[in-house]
This record gives structure tokens, sequence and C-alpha cells, in this order.
């Protein structure tokens, strides 16, 4: 039997070789700023030890800051990502050193402490849960860089299971009945229970919900659908765009995806520094909100909104059932880099039959983040509280970059309806016609 203390140990040390390969490169590559919209690979790479300081070190143990003159440059909410390249940030060799001086560290609090303890962050081993989930969302923010940086080689592929043949039985959407269910994560709680999982505050409190019947796609909307919307001449029409979509693409002149290109009749997509064909069966990837929107309006569809994506995973803690994600759930954890194709995970499935809500790609809903009725921030207001309000729209379900640990149906992604650096990706829902 391991002890969660073996299993934290574990995973943390999973998680910082996973920080460590990604970050594996010349310095030039990790110092320069590949766009304005992320961070230099260098500052998550000394963020993730930062945060793990204050978090585990300071808070969770009261130990004295290691070196409090870093905590201005790695706090995000000082400087906004376009500015951190002029900051005098520390260089890859330090900042390697320093994280993995706040780790052994961190490995001697965990020694000593009491999963019974009744504060909040030591109880039940929760501040190792939000250090982990912290540095895994990084760790896939870092696979966004390195998309954007265009340059081949520092990511690998893998291979991934074929789309099954369909059975023509099968329809493309699935009804699901109206009715009361219950959204969120329940009570608090650390990472030994598998029935009161890890969560973050923007999660809970569960609650009940009543949503009338509704149509969702059984899969994600695939580059080959996408692309019809295009040639029905989509990114042309205003009337399948939301006011602020219209004016985007205007602004933008943006007639695709992200990464793609089109030469004679075949569309094709760049992916970590190399040109490929886009493959039809594959989710698209790498839309913006404004995009998922429209094309949902051409399709005679809307976004689900994240009710209506929580619902569809059937009330468990992933849509499969309560077993952690393997190789026939869902494609997570960076097995290959990239969607695997629809219908590739029938075991996958929620109850209701609907697949691939896991993995692949990131879902844009239509809601906007907002906290659940009877919110309360922990253990800080600027993870999510300072989000709140019309400006960001909500994602679900992960994409392949999300490790499986870092993902359940109840987490919350949320970007800028206009951001598309992410791996998201969306499917459609309609409301039943009576
Ligand atoms: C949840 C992905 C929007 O990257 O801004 C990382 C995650 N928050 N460190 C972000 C996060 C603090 C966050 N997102
Ligand atoms: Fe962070």
């Amino acid at each position: 039997m391991t002890t969660l203390k073996e299993r934290i140990a574990a995973e943390l040390s999973a998680a910082r070789d996973r920080t460590l390969a990604y970050t594996d490169t010349d310095d030039y590559l990790l110092t320069r700023q590949h766009s304005p919209l992320m961070s230099p690979l260098v500052w998550d790479l000394a963020h993730v030890g930062n945060f793990e300081e204050l978090w585990v070190l300071r808070k969770a143990a009261g130990l004295p800051p290691m070196r409090p003159e870093l905590d201005d440059l790695y706090d995000a909410f000082t400087h906004p990502r376009e500015d951190r390249p002029s900051l005098p940030l520390l260089g890859p060799e330090e900042a390697r050193r320093y994280i993995s001086d706040v780790r052994s560290r961190t490995y001697d609090v965990l020694d000593t402490v009491d999963f019974d303890d009744p504060d909040p962050l030591r109880g039940g081993g929760h501040v190792f849960g939000l250090v982990l989930q912290h540095e895994h969302q990084h760790a896939e923010t870092m696979l966004a860089t390195l998309q954007l940086s265009r340059q081949p080689g520092v990511v690998g592929d893998g291979t991934l299971p074929p789309a099954r043949t369909r059975s023509r039985s099968e329809s493309p959407e699935v009804h699901i009945p109206g009715g009361i269910f219950t959204m969120g994560a329940g009570a608090a709680a650390g990472l030994g229970a598998a029935s009161r999982p890890w969560a973050y505050d923007n999660e809970r409190p569960a609650h009940r919900m009543f949503l009338g019947s509704y149509w969702i796609d059984r899969h994600p909307v695939t580059n080959g659908a996408y692309i019809a919307f295009i040639e029905a001449g989509g990114y042309r029409e205003p009337q399948w765009w939301s006011p602020d979509g219209w004016e985007w693409v205007e602004r933008s002149g943006v007639e695709a995806p992200l990464y793609w290109t089109k030469d004679e009749d075949t569309w094709w997509r760049l992916r970590f520094g190399r040109q490929e064909p886009v493959p039809e069966d594959e989710p698209v990837i790498h839309v913006s909100w404004y995009e998922a929107d429209a094309y949902a309006r051409w399709a005679g569809k809307r976004l689900p909104s994240e009710a209506e994506w929580e619902k569809a995973c059937g009330g468990r803690l992933y849509p499969w059932g309560d077993q952690e994600p393997g190789p026939e759930h869902a494609n997570l954890g960076h097995r290959a880099s990239r969607p695997a194709p629809v219908g590739a995970f029938p075991e996958g499935a929620s109850p209701y039959g609907v697949e691939q809500l896991v993995g692949d790609v990131w879902e844009w809903t239509d809601s906007c983040f907002r906290g659940y009725p009877g919110f309360r921030s922990f253990p800080y207001r600027e993870y999510s509280e300072v989000f709140f309000g019309e400006s960001y729209r909500v994602l679900r379900g992960g994409s392949w970059a999300t490790h499986p640990s870092a993902i359940r149906t109840t987490f919350r992604n949320w970007d800028l309806p206009v951001r598309r650096q992410i791996f998201s990706g969306f499917r459609c829902a309609r409301s039943e016609l009576l």
C-alpha cells in the first residue's frame, strides 16, 4: 500500500520532471518572449517554485522567506505578461537551482505534515494539491508558449487510438432530459478521499440547478465540419457573429483557426514547428470564443452553458465514473501533441453517451466566469475571484496537454473571448424544440 505521503511525493516529482522537460532547451528559447500573450518560459519556471515557496513553505509551514526579493518579480499581478521579459528575472540555471531548493524543503514539510491538522492548508494535504494543480497548469501554459514559438524539436509526438468506426444508429447529438442536477464540487477536502477530491474554490460549493431538456453534440466539432463553415463564407457573414466577434474579425482579419493556412485546395496547420495537412476527423483546436460562437450560430445551434456541459458528464468525477483516467478513457497528459480523432474513446463516454468531454480540447461554453452561489475565496482572491464578471468565458474538460490529475468534471478554466493560443475547441448544443 502506498501512503498518501508517498503518493504526493511521487506526483510532485512527476510534475517537476514535466516542468524540467519543457524547459530543457537553449537559454535563448527560454528567455525570449515568443508572444506578448505569454511570459518567457523562464518566468513560468521560477514562478512555479516561488508559488510553492509562498504556499507550502511560508503559509502552510510558517518558514521565513528564502529570497524575499523574488516575490515581486514572480507575482502574476504586479507585472502583466508583456512586461515580464524586461524584469531582472533569474536566468535559466538560477531558476532551476531556486526551484530545486524550494522543492527539497517541500519534501521536508511533507515528511512532518499532519493530514488531520485543522488548518485548511495543511489538513488533508490541501496545499500539496494546490501546488500540484498549479505546476501542471503552468506546464500546459508552457506548451502553448512552445507552440507559439513555432520552433520544431522541443515537443515530440506520440500515438493515439484511431477513430472507432461509428455504428450507424449513433446520433451525432445526445438528448439530455430536463431536471435538477448537482453542479460543482463538495466541501473543501484533501487529496486522500476519492469521493471528495481536491478542487479549487471556484468549483464550490456544490449546488442544485434546474435545466430544461436540451441536445448536446456527442463529440467536439471537427476540423472537417469547421472547414465547411469557412468554405461557406462563415468569416465573411456578419449574421453568424456576435457584435464584438464581428468587430474582432474585421479588426484582426482572421479567416481560419490560429496556425492554419490554405494552399491550393488543402488546409495546412503548423503544429510545434511542423506543417501538416489539417486532419478532418480531429476536434478543431486554437479557435477563439468568437469563432466557436459564430460556428454554432451558422450550424443552427449555440454553445452549451457550463451547467449543460457539466450535467452531460453525468455527475461523477469523470464522465466514465470515478476511476482515474486511463489511456482508454481520454487523451490527457500529453500522450501525443494533438487531439485524438472523434470517436476514439468510446470507453470514456458519460452515462448519457456524450464522448470526449474530458481531454483533447478545452471546450468553450456560453457562460461568463462567475462565483457559484455561496462562493468563498480560498486560499487567495487572485486565483479566481478577481476574474469574475462579464469579461471571461468558461472553458471545460481539459485538453491533450492537461495532466490527468489536473482535470475533473467540475474543473473550470476561463479566458478572454479573443484568445486562441490555448488548446481550445468546442461542441454545440441546442434547446429542445417544444
Ligand atoms: C486558470 C489558466 C486562467 O494561467 O491565468 C496559473 C491559471 N493561475 N497561475 C492562468 C493560473 C495562477 C490561470 N488560468
Ligand atoms: Fe501561476
